[in-house]
């Protein structure tokens, strides 16, 4: 791998000074998972932190990009480069959803302070969310202001992605009782900030109040979480997320909360490290010939020559080795 440590073209280099290009390769080199992609996430870390990670989740077609997409015209009035993320659901129901998100953040294509990524959930080596984690520090590397990811308030590395980010933002669409109850049963917990979406339609005020009503139910001492109402589509309501987005990053990074959030925030970061470094040295175990061949194993514990356990403690012993 020595011959990866300094890529050819710079591209640690040009990324780490912002290029577009280098951004998009980059990317692409990380959701392949070439060898100059290791290089290039340990190359970056030195550098990561900066961004400021907001995570957007919520019911399938709640206006979570339409929503977005508002957001980043806001950003950008406020000149703030802005990355984005949208997490492509898996369900063939949404399999629409990275073209949808194409189109409707399409308006922002040639301004070179919005760069938008779509990923798709499957066929990814070792999950959604350390890739997700993964692209968000490249865009981080990159220099980007804020970075948004997307993602469906449905499975698990959903709200993993989301827990990865500084600040959430839940978003749900009017009258839909059963999304209440879904955001109630999973979501809400993690909520930063909740957006009623859609708030041109009937019912909007309502869901609020059923919204603020979950909230006070909530044990006394915990963060205050702003309920507010947009109309993504004329960008209603859009100046006070961003000013939402603004104060809670400003609680972050000072104020009496401040300390604790850092710490939390560290410590996600420490094991978003070590669940990637463990990930990459196992598929490093599994690719190398590296004196436990892993095809061998599997292929003597298919015979019934080998011990199930007998096989998973040499490979746990190979781990344990130094590299
Ligand atoms: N009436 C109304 N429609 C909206 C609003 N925001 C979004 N929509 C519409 O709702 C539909 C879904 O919007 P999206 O932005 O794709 O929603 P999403 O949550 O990103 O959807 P998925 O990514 O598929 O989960 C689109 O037809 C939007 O035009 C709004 O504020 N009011
Ligand atoms: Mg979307």
């Amino acid at each position: 791998m020595a011959d990866t440590v300094s890529p050819p073209d710079g591209l640690l280099q040009r990324l780490l000074a912002g290029q577009t290009i280098a951004l998009a390769k980059s990317i692409t080199a990380v959701e392949n998972d070439t060898p100059q992609a290791a290089e290039l996430l340990a190359g970056i870390q030195p550098h990561l932190g900066r961004a400021l990670v907001v995570g957007f989740t919520g019911p399938p077609g709640a206006g979570k990009s339409t929503l977005v997409n508002a957001l980043i015209v806001e950003l950008r009035r406020r000149e703030r480069s802005v990355g984005v993320v949208a997490v492509d659901p898996s369900s063939p129901l949404t399999g629409g959803a990275i073209l949808g998100d194409r189109i409707r953040m399409s308006e922002h294509t040639r301004d070179p302070g919005v760069f938008v990524r779509s990923l798709a959930a499957r066929g990814h080596l070792g999950g959604l969310s350390p890739m997700a984690a993964r692209v968000i520090d490249v865009m981080d590397a990159a220099g980007r202001d804020v970075v948004i990811v997307e993602t469906v308030g449905a499975g698990q590395s959903e709200v993993e992605i989301a827990e990865i980010a500084d600040i959430r933002v839940v978003i749900c669409a009017p009258g839909l009782g059963d999304d209440v109850q879904a955001i109630k049963a999973g979501i809400l917990e993690i909520a930063d900030i909740l957006v009623v979406n859609k708030a041109d339609l009937p019912l909007a005020e309502r869901t609020v109040s059923q919204l603020k009503g979950m909230l006070s139910l909530r044990e006394a001492g915990m963060a205050e979480v702003p309920v507010l109402s947009t109309t993504a589509t004329n960008g209603e309501g859009v100046i006070a997320l961003a000013d939402a987005v603004e104060t809670r990053a400003g609680t972050l990074s000072g104020g009496a909360v401040g300390p604790e959030e850092r710490a939390a925030r560290a410590l996600r970061r420490v094991r978003r490290l070590l669940a990637d470094a463990a990930a990459q040295r196992v598929r490093r175990l599994i690719r190398e010939d590296s004196g436990v061949n892993v095809d061998d194993l599997c292929t003597q514990v298919q015979r019934g020559e080998l011990g199930v356990n007998v096989a998973a403690a040499q490979l746990l012993q190979r781990l344990k080795e130094p590299e």
